[in-house]
């Protein structure tokens, strides 16, 4: 080979390499109960396989949203272009949904985040009409990135559904954002993938949502960083987290004493 094509095949191979070093979701369990996660290959598949995940053709090559996207609902609320699944998977209020994903490069250290966005039929949700507020966060903490835990924990994440929700469907929507390169302008990297869920079993709380074009900019503290000189001051972008646990025991007293209880007090 002249010294030119070398130096081309040995650049293809490190995109390739880089590229597939990212990855996609591997399986999801939603309360013991595992389900098949979406494979961007799915399009080259008649019929491709209905799944609980949202479809993303455009993520081929399991890549990210930048930050001069988050303005665009299509974009950031559950990846490039993405479309509801076809499936739903039901889960009791207050259980564990573990997320794994297929792989996670180390040097691709950020938050990993989980929303919910309640929506009436999830099939036919648009990410435009997503409306989410966050139910789980992890930044920096005991020396270590949340993309550190998740990659020693078999490349899982697990989120637990609010006690205390309506019952109904919803999108969940987690998310990994990578900072390796956050100290440039326009260099976070948000990994967004949404998963569509029915819960049962819950309250009647609606908590207050956030469109996906609202929920980042690209100058919000967590997203423009440089990762590198202060993790431990990190501070994770997007609304604060939904939490039951503060309205869980006046509910619980409520209920006592009227009756109306559907409360399980060993959850306290
Ligand atoms: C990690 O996940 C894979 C499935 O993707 C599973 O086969 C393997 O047993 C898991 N390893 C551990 C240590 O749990
Ligand atoms: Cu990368």
């Amino acid at each position: 080979m002249s010294s030119s094509k070398i130096q081309v095949a040995a650049l293809v191979g490190a995109l390739a390499s880089s590229v597939s070093a990212h990855g996609h979701l591997n399986a999801i369990t939603v309360d013991g109960t595992p389900y098949t996660a979406y494979d961007p290959s799915f399009q080259y598949q008649s019929p491709a396989p209905e799944v609980i995940e949202w479809s993303c053709p455009e993520c081929l090559d399991n890549g990210f949203v930048e930050p001069s996207m988050y303005g665009d609902a299509t974009k950031i609320a559950c990846h490039k272009d993405a479309t509801a699944g076809g499936k739903v998977a039901s889960v009791k209020a207050g259980s564990k949904i573990d997320i794994q994903w297929t792989t996670w490069p180390e040097s691709h250290k950020g938050p990993v985040l989980d929303y919910l966005a309640k929506v009436d039929d999830a099939t036919s949700a648009k990410s435009t009409d997503l409306q989410f507020f966050k139910i789980d966060e992890a930044g920096y903490e005991s020396d270590q990135w949340a993309t550190d835990k998740l990659i020693a924990n078999n490349q899982t994440w697990t989120v637990t559904i609010p006690s205390d929700i309506a019952d109904g469907q919803y999108v969940l929507r987690h998310e990994i954002i990578a900072l390796h390169s956050a100290g440039q302008e326009n260099g976070a990297q948000n990994y967004p993938k949404c998963i569509n869920i029915e819960v049962t079993g819950g309250g009647s709380t609606s908590p207050t949502a956030t469109a996906a074009n609202k929920l980042y900019t690209e100058d919000d503290a967590g997203i423009k960083v440089n990762i590198y000189s202060d993790a431990s001051s990190y501070k994770i972008p997007g609304p604060a987290v939904y939490s039951a646990s503060a309205k869980r025991f006046v509910s619980f007293v409520r209920k006592s004493i009227f009756g109306l209880g559907r409360e399980h007090p060993r959850e306290f």
